[in-house]
């Protein structure tokens, strides 16, 4: 049963009295509008503004998954993701919101006020462009991979981080619906007919299967760092003047494998490319997949400008850097690929997708499909070869 209150927009107020940490931000006597702006699948989110300057943005976890109920879930994911965002915070400021406060008893964080930002996927599927915030994340990965790595905190503390930072039933989430579930018959599958033989070549293919087998395995395995576990396009909010990219939702934070939050951007990336070809936008999908380039470059630029600082250079000598990267790349290939397909056959699915027609949401989902085939099996996978991919599912689909 639920021991503590669920928030809503007229009980803010007083909620927001009877925090100190809040009270020193905002007077909430000035408070001129809460507004519920959750859009994900998870929590209860409401915005504060107050007249005259900065509210806060509440985050409120419920024993449940808010889009299903009936789904029962912890709400620790709460206090989870204030602990994994102050440490990111710590690693890499000034790519994720600043945290508040943390209300442990009422599953309630509180951050900043980041309402003249915008949800990054909205503003892809819109056809606009901000150039820099593909970088931004590569670097936000790689402050992340190193400063809570091995590299970053040393032996001992990474062993006491990793023990402070399971969280089995949110990687169980994502262990079902990313790696299990599209590759069964499952419920939560919804294949459109037109799609049927799309979605058995791909996850009937045997090579496929290997490849997210070996994937979810490394997944579950490798505590490489304190990943951010669900790095979506819809998990970044940016803005354009003055320039600003944040990070937000770690929720679903573990020590995992860093290329899993590589591979969730390049995931993305090819979905906003398939729908910006779907949409005949040639030179919006040209710049999209022009992002899988830029975050990797600004994830290795920045692990390498790191790397001095690491933790015994007796044994990891630069050898074990240049083969690090390149099993990071591997890796985020392989994810980019499941994150991919997950959002075209299973639960949870992406807008830059289903606001697209029928005929064109079936071409469009052909062509996330091979391109998730190429990723996974291909020896060198390129995203030159995905927007070809992505461009024969779609040609032609007017007649
Ligand atoms: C219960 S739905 C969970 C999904 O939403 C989140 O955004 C994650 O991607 C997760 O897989
Ligand atoms: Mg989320």
């Amino acid at each position: 049963g639920q021991s503590y209150e669920l928030l809503t927009a007229e009980t803010v107020p007083a909620y927001v009295a009877g925090r100190p940490a809040l009270r020193a931000r905002i007077d909430p006597a000035r408070i001129t509008r809460i507004r519920e702006v959750g859009d994900g699948n998870m929590n209860t989110v409401f915005a504060v503004e107050v007249d005259g300057g900065p509210g806060v943005v509440l985050k409120q976890s419920m024993p449940y998954v808010r889009v299903d109920p009936d789904w029962p879930i912890t709400p620790d994911r709460n206090r989870i993701e204030a602990t994994v965002l102050a440490e990111h915070g710590r690693v890499a400021p000034g790519l994720v919101p600043e945290l508040y406060d943390v209300d442990e008893a009422g599953h309630v964080l509180a951050i900043e006020d980041l309402s003249d930002h915008r949800v990054w996927r909205g503003l892809l599927n819109e056809g606009r462009r901000y150039d820099g915030v593909a970088a931004d994340l590569g670097r936000y990965v790689a402050r992340v991979a190193f400063g809570t790595s091995v590299f970053g905190l040393g032996a001992e503390a990474h062993k006491a981080a990793v023990a402070a930072s399971v969280n089995p039933e949110l990687c169980e989430i994502t262990e079902d619906l990313v790696f299990t579930e599209p590759y069964i018959e499952h419920e939560h599958n919804k294949i459109l007919p037109a799609n049927e033989a799309d979605v058995a070549a791909y996850a009937g293919d045997p090579a496929v299967r290997t490849a997210i087998g070996l994937a979810k395995l490394a997944f579950m395995t490798h505590a490489e760092a304190l990943i951010h576990g669900d790095l979506h396009t819809g998990s970044v909010l940016v803005r354009d003047t003055p320039h600003s990219t944040r990070a937000f939702d770690v929720e679903f934070a573990f020590y995992g494998p860093v290329g899993f939050d590589i591979g969730a951007l390049w995931g993305n990336y090819v979905l906003a490319a398939a729908r910006a070809l779907a949409l005949e936008d040639e030179e919006h999908a040209a710049w999209v997949l022009e992002l899988p380039g830029q975050t990797w470059e600004a994830f290795q630029e920045e692990f390498t400008r790191l790397w001095p600082g690491r933790e015994d250079p007796r044994v990891y000598g630069d050898g074990v850097l240049d083969a690090y990267l390149a099993r990071v790349q591997a890796d985020a290939a392989a994810f980019g690929a499941a994150k991919a397909a997950r959002r075209v056959i299973g639960f949870s699915r992406v807008t830059d997708i289903e606001t697209l027609g029928e005929d064109l949401r079936v071409r469009a989902i052909r062509g996330v499909l091979h391109s998730a085939r190429h990723l996974l099996t291909s020896a060198a996978p390129t995203f030159d070869r995905v927007g070809e991919l992505l461009a024969d599912a779609l040609s032609g689909w007017r007649s």
